[in-house]
């Protein structure tokens, strides 16, 4: 008689969600693209967190990597170009309870979106925003974006990119009010986990730029750093992206890093030489934009009206 109480009601397990449960269908990106790395390990954050699938919404803008909202089993908005950011703040502003990611690639949000990405950093809503960075536009086939190292031969710049990049990390780090920013790689699944799963947990935006591998257009753009493993810089500290084993025996150039300090933050940032792996900047006291959006949503519709009125009433010509 399993499960089966004393009252004849049934005592059945409390749902537990499995990957199968945030699986949206078959990703149709190109083989050995980095996208579905990184979509593997949010649907392992998902169960990992047991987000249920009903509460959570992936919200993008356009690109390739901005179609992961379909291969999610979850609810998901495939926005405009750029538009990414400003749409997951209105989802937001009305439904605090939903866990929010946002998919956004280098031209979506570093481009055609960069206003929307300085305002929603200094609005601090509480979600999880990926920046999927393979330094190319990739789904209009290979357009220089803002990312592509100078020199990069494209299809706008057929003799190479004639400007160097623009540094995302030390951009970021000059926004006002930011609250969590990491870096991480698609090719190392564990740290990519580790990382996504930190930046869930944060409350307030976290911004996790991926550098994203796009075999496609630029099959050799992150290849040095596969090869040789020292060309990356791993960020440690308690307070940091938790160190695994496994992690820390392939990144052996390892610096300490305590993520509330912005000035140490800035001068890793600063060194292109290296590529910082691990979070770079937090500070869970930076003021949430949700806690004011959320301001009356309980109100019943009479006290709306009757507030409504309150405030028409200050124009009264006496
Ligand atoms: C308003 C507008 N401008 C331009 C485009 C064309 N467009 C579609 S995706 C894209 C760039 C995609 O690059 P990125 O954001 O880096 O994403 P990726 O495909 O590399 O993942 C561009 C320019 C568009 N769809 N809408
Ligand atoms: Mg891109």
């Amino acid at each position: 008689m399993f499960g089966l109480k004393k009252d004849w009601s049934l005592d059945l397990p409390k749902k537990y969600y499995t990957m199968d449960d945030y699986n949206g269908g078959e990703a149709r990106w190109c083989p050995g693209c980095g996208d579905f790395a990184v979509l593997t390990a949010v649907q392992r954050v998902c169960r990992e967190e047991q987000l249920a699938p009903e509460k959570t919404v992936c919200v993008s803008g356009i690109g390739c990597s901005s179609r992961f909202p379909h291969y999610m089993k979850t609810y998901g908005f495939h926005g405009l170009h750029g538009r990414a950011l400003p749409v997951a703040c209105g989802v937001k502003s009305r439904r605090p309870d939903l866990n929010v990611f946002v998919a956004t690639g280098d031209g979506d949000c570093c481009s055609i979106g960069a206003g929307h990405w300085v305002h929603a950093l200094r609005y601090n809503m509480d979600m999880t925003v990926m920046l999927f960075d393979n330094n190319i536009y990739g789904l209009t086939k290979k357009q220089t974006s803002p990312t592509s190292p100078q020199g990069l031969a494209t299809n706008t710049h057929p003799d190479g990119a004639w400007l160097p990049p623009l540094n995302v990390l030390a951009a970021t780090l000059g926004f006002s009010n930011i609250s969590y920013m990491a870096q991480t790689v698609d090719w190392n699944p564990t740290h990519l986990y580790e990382t996504l799963k930190s930046a869930q947990q944060h409350r307030g935006l976290s911004f996790v730029r991926i550098l994203q591998r796009c075999p496609a257009f630029v099959p050799t753009m992150f290849e040095a750093a596969m090869q040789d493993p020292d060309k990356i810089l791993l960020l440690e500290h308690e307070k940091g992206i938790p160190l695994d084993a496994g992690v820390a025996k392939v990144y052996k150039n390892r610096q300490a890093h305590d993520p509330s300090d912005l000035i140490g933050a800035r001068t890793i940032a600063d060194n292109t030489e290296q590529i910082p792996i691990g979070l770079l900047y937090h500070n869970p006291s930076a003021l949430v934009y949700d806690d004011f959006t959320t301001q009356g949503m309980g109100m019943s519709t009479s006290d709306k009206i009757e507030a409504l009125n309150r405030e028409l009433d200050r124009f009264a010509i006496q």
